[in-house]
């Protein structure tokens, strides 16, 4: 297959049907690619050969599919290079970000979720004489929508535990970012993945609501904005199809006087610049103890002001992260450094550092996606807590201390799905991953993945002599 021409992959198939639409490199905003469009009938195609494909996948033990993630994992590292190549193309991420975490990333998905899944006890519940047990059943067909900011790690994130679970799957990735789900559906195809277990489809938004309320998909995963989860919500409400949603954030990072500065500075930056802000981990909204305030003001602007500005995704999306910029200037904000755009080619904007807004303005309660962060001061350990979870989000918080009291009593009161003390997006993948309030619904990682792509069938045996 063509990158120039990206098809879909369905049944083991490369299929060149729907209109081409154009992406682009965010580098240039030169067009990178032309991919076709999924419509009603490629994604009817592709569900069906997915359904097709699940009774054999899901009969297969799980140490079967274990080993099947394993030679996946194994295909990634042989086209390492490849990978790295078209996540650059679609993104215009740094070289060494992309070799370091998105794809190394998307080969550790596929083997821990082999190893979780094959050591997985099963549940056993003992009363007098009554043995009860559950099994666990794969959902059947999955669709797993997925946005731009992380393309292959994001998508293999959810097809580790998806398919090991012994579901089949319709992926869609972001009409930003084809490049490496076309070349994931390569390295199926390599491996010699039994047809129709892996299917990608491209397209835009409306590819994906054709995907999620088809009546042949059994269940939704989706990482992306809270107002796409929304819609998608409405779309397969009538078929109460389960749904697993990674959404939007507007993360609070507090710190403390009492931390160490420099690794609160070094950390800061990390969590507030890394892939241009467009993680959803990143934070937008830094708490400081006045006795540091200005201190660490005058720290941050100064490393922002030299932080490589990376591009934005898109013409539309740097559009947005401007607008916020001119809106916080609207609304009074002091600059602390950045605000505007480079010239040149590209999707670029400046590293933002602003103070002075209200907790109220729309730049402190909207997530805006980009190099930028509002920093504000607080008196307290009460008004730090009460300012970070005074939010309509809560994905993440970091909270930099040197005080361990402190620490278990700070990150126990933030309402977030993730807290990192004295460091940022450092991951066990066994571990629970997710926001609470408008960042999302249910857990990813470890088991808690093998849950939602699973549902338990109790079964209870009276035994011999009994009442
Ligand atoms: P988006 O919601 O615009 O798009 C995400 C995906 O959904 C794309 O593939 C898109 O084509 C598809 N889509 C759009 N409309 C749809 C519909 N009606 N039905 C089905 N699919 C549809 O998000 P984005 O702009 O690609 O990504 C950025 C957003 O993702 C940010 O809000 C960010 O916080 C969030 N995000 C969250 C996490 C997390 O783990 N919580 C991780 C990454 C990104
Ligand atoms: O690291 C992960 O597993 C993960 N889901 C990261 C999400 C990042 C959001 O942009």
């Amino acid at each position: 297959m063509s990158f120039e021409q990206v098809a879909h992959f369905i049944g083991g198939s490369w299929v060149a049907e729907g209109e081409p639409f154009a992406s682009y490199d965010p580098m240039t905003g030169q067009v990178n690619r032309q991919v076709h469009e999924a419509d009603q009938a490629v994604v009817d195609r592709a569900v069906r050969a997915a359904r097709e494909a699940a009774p054999g996948w899901a009969a297969l033990p799980v140490a079967e599919r274990a080993a099947w993630m394993r030679r996946l994992a194994e295909g990634i590292e042989a086209r390492f290079d490849d990978l790295v190549a078209a996540e650059i193309a679609d993104t215009g991420k740094p070289l060494e970000q992309t070799r370091t975490l998105d794809i190394p990333r998307g080969a550790a998905n596929f083997r821990a979720f082999a190893e979780i899944a094959a050591q997985r006890p099963a549940e056993a519940f003992h009363l007098p004489d009554v043995l009860s047990y559950t099994v666990r059943r794969p959902l059947g067909v999955v669709a797993v929508v997925v946005p731009w900011n992380l393309p292959f790690l994001l998508m293999t994130w959810k097809l580790g535990p998806a398919l090991v679970a012994g579901n089949t799957v319709v992926v869609k990735p972001s009409e930003n970012t084809p490049g490496s789900a076309a070349l994931f559906a390569e390295i199926c195809a390599s491996v010699g993945l039994p047809p129709g277990v892996v299917n990608v489809i491209h397209g835009y938004g409306e590819t994906g609501r054709l995907l999620v309320s088809h009546e042949g998909v059994d269940g939704v995963t989706f990482t992306g904005s809270t107002r796409t989860g929304a819609t998608i919500m409405k779309s397969v409400a009538d078929r109460v199809k389960p749904i697993s949603f990674e959404l939007g954030g507007k993360n609070a990072g507090v710190v403390f006087a009492d931390a160490d500065l420099d690794r609160a500075i070094e950390g800061s930056v990390r969590s507030v610049f890394t892939n241009g802000g467009q993680v959803c981990l990143c934070t937008e909204r830094l708490y400081v103890e006045r006795p540091v305030f200005e201190e660490f003001c005058a720290l941050l602007a100064e490393r922002a002001a030299s932080v490589v500005p990376q591009p934005m995704i898109s013409a539309q999306h740097r559009e947005k992260v401007l607008s916020y910029y001119a809106l916080a200037r609207d609304e009074g904000a002091k600059f602390l450094t950045g605000g505007g755009a480079p010239d040149g080619p590209g999707y670029f904007v400046e590293p933002t550092v602003v103070t002075g807004l209200p907790e109220s303005s729309r730049f402190n309660r909207e997530e805006i996606f980009g190099p930028v962060c509002h920093v504000a001061p607080f008196d307290t350990e009460a008004e730090a807590v009460a300012l970070a979870n005074d939010s309509d989000y809560g994905l993440a918080a970091t909270l930099w201390t040197s005080s361990l009291d402190r620490a278990h009593r700070v990150a126990q009161r933030l309402e977030a799905g993730l807290v990192w003390v004295n460091t940022w997006y450092l991951r066990d993948l066994r571990t629970p991953f997710g926001g609470v309030k408008l960042s999302g619904i249910g857990r990813e990682g470890g088991t808690q993945s093998l849950d939602f792509y699973s549902e338990p069938t109790t079964i209870t045996i009276k035994l011999e002599g009994g009442a």
